[in-house]
């Protein structure tokens, strides 16, 4: 159980002002007119403690409010040129940011959840004792912003009014986060006063990528202070580790799902995006996948785009299923986006228009951006984030596997920005967890209960990504949200089932499970190319938009219900032209029983650990497991879905 307001407030303590009349002085000493003036606009006290104090503590030479105008937006975007955080491209609007090469990736081993005395903590988190944070919040932000200027903004996680929407602060002395922040969320200056009195709470970040020199990243550190609400984040510039606006935030409401508004919220790690049926109609999907593993290009297959990344749900009082985005915009990973794949990204990052922060890609001689696998022949040369590259440096790709392209998703050709805008949310009535798995699950299976969809989402697992500094091995990776929940697991899994079991949902969701991954050798063939292609999804995605509607029947199988063959191949014609032939499908949708059974009993030991962990998780492995073993002794180990 998390207590909230438990605990010394380090921010406070380390800022040293504790009313009103102290931090409305400190504003008069410290702001200049102008934005002493746009300060005025809120009048939320708490908010502006908070301010205050950061301002206390980090001690900056100038302190500058951003309205989200027209004007502080490319005042910040001129204020990153000149200092360095961005370089100018070829084409007009884009940018080049570098992390230094210590700072590629979320630091792991540096993130924190700041715990009280007793406080439990998933099994797969870092934690510190809040005097432990204290003392480091002390010593290394006090002064960390002297020479430096302070932007202080004001935001909502979703569209403003909606009821799963979170109004957050963000605070940083980096212009290049904060230009990417008002790439990827919502300013909403005037109307947070009323966004805190509507929800009740919100985010704090407080940011300073210091003197951002390598020599300083191993005292980096990422801290969530969860009691608080509040983030703190030093001597860094990886948006993954100082926009804390994303995943630092995506934390705290993922707490709110578990601990304020459990079965009637959850905050995901997963895409939004439409699909058009048959007569134009348009269905909703919610998709999870862990960093690294295709997420935006899902996404991006729909016909109605929304987001890639993150989604706020909640019951609505219809019995529908409704998300918004938190985010207006992408941090998407750019290694293998190519013409191919992604037509409508590759229309951003390589013709004018889009305003785009390229971060951690090679610029060749010509300024323009590179990535592995671009589809273009290898530059001759070029600058990436390590310096100055040539094709014959073998031991460094031209850019790292977690560079990425930071955009607007209205500048993408398939967004519906009218979509993303709307305070009512999305009716979301397909649910999809997708991870890593080479050998075991078929490219899709439905599952037949509510329960059982909880339970794909809490068996995935997930080779270890880029997005993760240090990470290796095989991953569980529950509803790809682990690295996002702080609380304890089994809390997590309880939200899960109370949200998709709550009775008031009257409209259920198909829950689904995808796997884009399995090899050839795996289902009897030779080598580790994957059995299928990136544009299979839109396949995958269009079968459950049929499904989701009874246009087509399944099979049913002990794992769920799986496509049939001759859908399929309708499908591939239409939808990519593409032959599919029965011997690929029979490859695909097999059953290897083993396998899966193997795969279950991972699941059920990993959650036998968990203390407390629900017995329904356990009923739909046991089930699952006694049904396939009764197949197995029927019909042999591998089971061909035409014999079933
Ligand atoms: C991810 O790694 O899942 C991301 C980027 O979306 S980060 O902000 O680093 O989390
Ligand atoms: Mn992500």
């Amino acid at each position: 159980m998390l207590e909230f307001k438990k605990g010394v407030d380090i921010l406070s303590a380390v800022g040293g002002v504790t009313t009103i009349g102290e931090a409305k002085s400190l504003f008069e000493r410290r702001l200049d007119g102008e934005h002493f003036n746009r300060l005025a606009t809120i009048k939320n006290e708490e908010a502006l403690l908070k301010v205050a104090n950061a301002i206390a503590m980090c001690d900056p030479d100038q302190v500058y409010v951003h309205t989200g105008s027209e004007e502080d937006r490319a005042n910040v975007r001129r204020m990153s040129l000149e200092k360095g955080e961005e370089k100018t491209l070829a084409m007009s609007n884009h940018t080049i940011h570098f992390d230094l090469p210590e700072d590629q990736g979320r630091m792991v081993d540096q993130t924190f959840y700041i715990v009280n005395e007793d406080e439990k903590v998933s099994s797969l988190a870092k934690k510190e004792l809040r005097d432990v944070s204290h003392a480091y919040m002390r010593d290394n932000m006090r002064g960390i912003m002297r020479g430096k200027t302070m932007f202080i903004g004001f935001y909502s996680r979703g569209p403003v009014g909606a009821k799963a929407s979170i109004p957050a602060i963000e605070i940083s002395s980096s212009t290049y986060v904060m230009h990417s922040a008002e790439l990827l969320y919502r300013n909403c200056f005037a109307d947070f006063d009323a966004e805190v009195a509507r929800r009740g709470e919100f985010f704090t970040n407080v940011h300073s990528e210091g003197p951002n020199r390598s020599e300083d990243v191993p005292k980096a550190r990422i801290y969530m202070d969860r009691s608080w609400q509040t983030t703190f984040s030093t001597f860094c510039t990886y948006a993954g580790n100082t926009l804390l606006m994303k995943k630092g935030n995506h934390r705290f409401a993922s707490d709110c799902a578990m601990y304020k508004y459990n079965g009637d919220e959850l905050s995901e790690h997963m895409f939004i995006t439409g699909m058009t049926g048959p007569d134009g109609r348009k269905t909703y999907f919610a998709g999870a996948a862990p960093s690294g593993c295709g997420k935006t290009t899902t996404a991006m297959v729909g016909s109605d785009f929304i987001g890639d990344d993150l989604a706020q749900m909640w019951i609505e009082a219809d019995g529908t299923l409704r998300a918004v985005n938190p985010e207006i915009g992408i941090f998407g990973i750019i290694e293998d986006v190519n013409l191919e794949g992604d037509p409508y990204l590759m229309k951003c990052l390589r013709q004018p228009g889009a305003e785009v922060i390229f971060s951690n890609v090679l610029v060749d001689e010509q300024g323009k951006p590179r990535w592995v696998g671009d589809g273009e022949p290898a530059p001759a040369r070029g600058v990436n984030y390590q310096g100055e590259w040539t094709p014959d440096m073998t031991k460094v790709a031209m850019s790292h596997p977690n560079s990425r392209c930071t955009l607007r998703a209205e500048a993408v050709g398939n967004h519906n920005k009218a979509v993303n805008a709307d305070p009512n949310g999305i009716v979301i009535k397909v649910i999809t967890y997708s991870g890593r798995d080479a050998n075991t699950m078929p490219p899709i299976w439905v599952a037949k209960t509510m329960d059982a969809g909880v339970a794909i989402g809490a068996s995935i697992v997930s080779k270890a990504t880029a997005a993760e500094i240090g990470a290796s091995g095989v991953n569980r990776q529950p509803w790809a949200n682990t690295p996002f929940v702080a609380g304890n697991l089994v809390d997590y899994l309880e939200a899960q089932l109370n949200f998709y079991g709550n009775n008031r949902m009257t409209h259920k969701p198909v829950m689904a499970g995808l796997n884009y991954f399995l090899t050839h050798e795996a289902r009897g063939g030779s080598g580790k190319g994957l059995l299928g292609e990136k544009r299979d999804v839109h396949v995958w995605l269009g079968w459950l938009e049929l499904f989701t509607h009874g246009d087509v029947q399944a099979i049913e199988t002990p794992i769920g219900w799986i496509p049939k063959y001759e859908d399929l191949k309708k499908l591939f014609t239409e939808r990519i032209n593409k032959e599919y032939p029965e011997s690929l499908y029979t490859m695909q949708f097999s059953l290897y029983i083993d396998n899966v059974v193997a795969r279950i009993d991972l699941q059920d030991a990993a959650w036998r650990k968990e203390q407390g962990a629900s017995e329904r998780l356990f009923a739909v492995y046991a089930e699952q497991k006694a049904a396939l073993l009764a197949l197995k002794a029927a019909k042999g180990e591998i089971v061909k879905p035409q014999d079933l």
